[in-house]
C-alpha cells in the first residue's frame, strides 16, 4: 500500500466482499478455465521448478569461469554470485502449458555480454538436456533462445555495476540502472515490470485468475497482439490489474466484470496508471504526453510501473482501438448474463468472427524461396502492417481497417516461373496446394515458395441516401506507399523476396481460415443489388 492505504493512483472504488454470486460464478469460471486446458499440470509444473534450479546453477558456474579467466582467485570466483530472475507468463503465474519461461540473468561487472554469447551460449550447448539453443546477439533485447528438458526458454543478460551479485539481490532500486548500457537496462525492463505490478496489486490470487480469463478472452477474439495494433500480455496485465487496485476486496468473477464494464467506458486517452510516474536517475524519455508529442499521440496509453515509465500500446491505431472497444461492449454483455445466469462463461470464449465479419479484405503476401529468409521477410513485413492500417484510416471511404493478430503460412511445390509468380500474386492452383516435397524432386527448374499472408478486414461506410453513381473505393495510395517501405527494409532483395498487396472479397478467403464446418454455419449475408 502507499501512504494513503491503497493501491493505485485513486482510492479504491468499492471495499466491499463479493456477494455470494459473484463467489459462484468465480467457482464456475475456474472451472471453465481449466477445461479450456489453460492450466498445466503438476508435473510440468515441476519439470519448471528444476530446470530453473539447474539453469540458476549453470549461471553460477558461468559467472564463476569467466571470474577465473579474469584473475580472480578461487574465493572471488565464487563469491562474485550470478543470479537468475524470471519474468513473462510464468514470473505472473498464469502461465499455459506449453508456455516458455522468460528469464533475466544478472552478472556482475567483470561478465561481459560477449561472455554470454561465447562462453555461456556454448556452455548451455554442452550441457544435457538443452537442445535447440540459439542466440540472437544483435537483437533490439539480446537473448539467448533455447530449450531445457522440452521447457523453452528465453534468456536474457543484464550486467550490473557491481562486483558480485548477492543471492539477496533484488531488482527494484532505479539506482542500479546507473552507468548500464541500453541493452541491459531493456533487458532489466520485463523483469522490474513484471515485479512491480505484483506488487501493486492488493490480492496476487485474484489477479491471477482473473488475467487468465482475460487472457483467453483476447486471445479467442483475437485481439492479443502488441505488434498488430492490440495489447500484448504485459499490457492486458496491467489493465487487469487497475481493475484489482479498484476493487481490493472482490473474487476474480467480480474483477473480470468490472473489468470490461470500466474499460469499455474508459475515458481514453486518459492514461491506465498503476502508480504515480516517477523521475529517477538516468537521461532518459519517461512517458509524458505534455512534453512529448508523440506520447500525445498514443490512443490507449497503459503504462509500465517501474522506471524509466513507457507506454506499453504504442502500436495501437484508430481501427484497433474500436475494435477492442466494441469487444469491451460484447464481453461486458455476456458477463452480464452470466452473473444473471443465462450465459455459461464458455460463451466469453468464443472464436472470434474476423473472417465472416467484412465484405472485403486485403491481402497482404509476403514470399520467398527459403525457409529461413521467410521468417525474417514476413517478419519485416508484419512489423509494418500498422504502417498500412493507419494509411487506410485516412481512405475516405473506410470506416475501419482490421488487422488480423496472425499470418497464415504455407509452402508450395512449384514446377515452374509461371506457378512461382502465381504463388506469389496469391492464386495458388488446387494441382500447386496439391504437390508435396516429394513431387517436385529432381525437376528442373522446380523448387518449393514459402508465403505468409496476413488479412486486414474492411469497413466501408456505408453509401450516402441520395447519393448517385457507384461508390470508390481507391486504395491504391495505402498500398504503394507500403509496398514502397517494405521493400526499404536494409536486407530487401527484389530477386529473393515477394510483397503482394491484394483486395478480395469474402467469398474469396481460401479455406484454410476456417474451422471445419464454420463456413457453411455462418454463410455471409449477401446484400440483395
Ligand atoms: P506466454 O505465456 O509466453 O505466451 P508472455 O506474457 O510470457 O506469454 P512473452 O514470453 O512473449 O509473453 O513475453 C514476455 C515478456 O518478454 C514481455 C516483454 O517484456 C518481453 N518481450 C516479449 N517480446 C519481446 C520483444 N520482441 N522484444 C523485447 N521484449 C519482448
Ligand atoms: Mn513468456
Ligand atoms: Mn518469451
Amino acid at each position: 500500500d502507499n501512504v494513503q492505504g491503497f493501491h493505485g493512483v485513486t482510492p479504491p472504488i468499492s471495499t466491499s466482499e463479493s456477494s455470494e454470486r459473484e463467489k459462484e460464478v468465480t467457482t464456475t469460471l475456474m472451472e471453465e478455465l481449466r477445461r479450456q486446458n489453460t492450466m498445466e499440470s503438476e508435473e510440468e509444473s515441476r519439470t519448471r521448478e528444476i530446470v530453473l534450479g539447474r539453469l540458476a546453477a549453470l549461471v553460477k558456474s558461468f559467472v564463476k569461469t569467466v571470474s577465473l579467466a579474469r584473475g580472480l582467485s578461487e574465493t572471488a570466483a565464487e563469491a562474485a554470485g550470478g543470479k537468475i530472475f524470471t519474468f513473462g507468463s510464468y514470473r505472473l503465474g498464469v502461465h499455459a502449458p506449453g508456455s516458455d519461461v522468460d528469464t533475466l540473468c544478472v552478472v556482475p561487472k567483470h561478465v561481459s555480454r560477449e561472455d554470454f554469447f561465447d562462453v555461456f551460449e556454448g556452455m548451455l550447448r554442452n550441457t544435457e538436456g538443452v537442445t535447440e539453443v540459439s542466440g540472437v546477439p544483435e537483437a533490439y533485447v539480446p537473448i539467448i533462445k533455447l530449450k531445457i528438458s522440452g521447457i523453452p526458454i528465453d534468456f536474457l543478460m543484464a550486467r550490473l555495476a557491481l562486483s558480485s551479485i548477492p543471492d539477496d539481490l533484488t531488482l527494484q532500486d532505479d539506482n542500479l540502472l546507473r552507468n548500464l548500457d541500453d541493452r541491459c537496462i531493456r533487458s532489466l525492463g520485463g523483469s522490474r515490470v513484471t515485479d512491480q505490478i505484483l506488487r501493486l496489486v492488493p490480492n496476487v490470487n485474484v489477479f491471477r485468475d482473473a488475467l487468465r480469463c482475460i487472457k483467453l478472452w483476447a486471445s479467442r477474439r483475437a485481439i492479443y497482439s502488441n505488434v498488430n495494433g492490440f495489447l500484448g500480455g504485459v499490457a492486458w496485465a496491467m489493465l487487469v490489474a487497475r481493475i484489482c487496485q479498484l476493487y481490493p476486496n472482490a473474487v476474480a468473477g467480480a474483477i473480470v466484470s468490472r473489468f470490461f464494464i470500466i474499460m469499455y467506458q474508459w475515458a481514453w486517452p486518459q492514461p491506465v496508471l498503476l502508480k504515480q510516474i516517477e523521475d529517477g536517475p538516468l537521461q532518459v524519455r519517461v512517458w509524458n504526453p505534455r512534453l512529448y508529442p508523440g506520447d500525445r499521440a498514443h490512443r490507449m496509453p497503459i503504462i509500465t510501473p517501474a522506471y524509466p515509465a513507457m507506454c506499453a500500446t504504442h502500436n495501437v491505431t484508430a481501427s484497433t482501438q474500436m475494435v477492442m472497444t466494441e469487444e469491451f461492449k460484447k464481453g461486458a454483455d455476456i458477463v452480464d448474463k452470466v452473473i444473471v445466469g443465462t450465459a455459461e462463461w464458455a460463451e466469453l470464449f468464443a472464436k472470434h468472427d474476423f473472417f465472416h465479419k467484412y465484405r472485403y479484405y486485403l491481402q497482404i503476401i509476403a514470399s520467398t524461396g527459403e525457409h529461413d529468409l521467410q521468417i525474417k521477410w514476413a517478419g519485416t513485413v508484419e512489423s509494418r502492417l500498422r504502417q498500412l492500417v493507419m494509411k487506410l484510416e485516412l481512405v475516405d471511404s473506410l470506416t475501419l481497417a482490421h488487422p488480423f493478430i496472425k499470418g497464415f503460412e504455407q509452402v508450395a511445390y512449384c514446377v515452374s516461373d509461371e506457378e512461382v509468380r502465381l504463388v506469389a500474386q496469391g492464386e495458388t492452383t488446387e494441382a500447386i496446394a496439391k504437390r508435396k516435397a516429394e513431387d517436385i524432386e529432381g525437376i528442373e527448374g522446380a523448387r518449393p515458395v514459402y508465403s505468409t499472408t496476413f488479412y486486414v478486414g474492411l469497413g466501408i461506410e456505408a453509401k450516402q441516401p441520395g447519393s448517385t453513381g457507384p461508390r470508390k473505393l481507391d486504395i491504391s495510395w495505402p498500398t504503394t506507399e507500403f509496398t514502397k517501405m517494405v521493400k526499404s527494409w536494409d536486407k530487401f532483395d527484389e530477386v529473393k523476396m515477394g510483397i503482394i498487396v491484394r483486395h478480395i472479397k469474402s467469398s474469396a478467403l481460401p479455406d484454410n481460415l476456417f474451422d471445419p464446418g464454420e463456413r457453411q454455419l455462418k454463410p455471409v449475408v449477401k446484400k440483395r443489388p
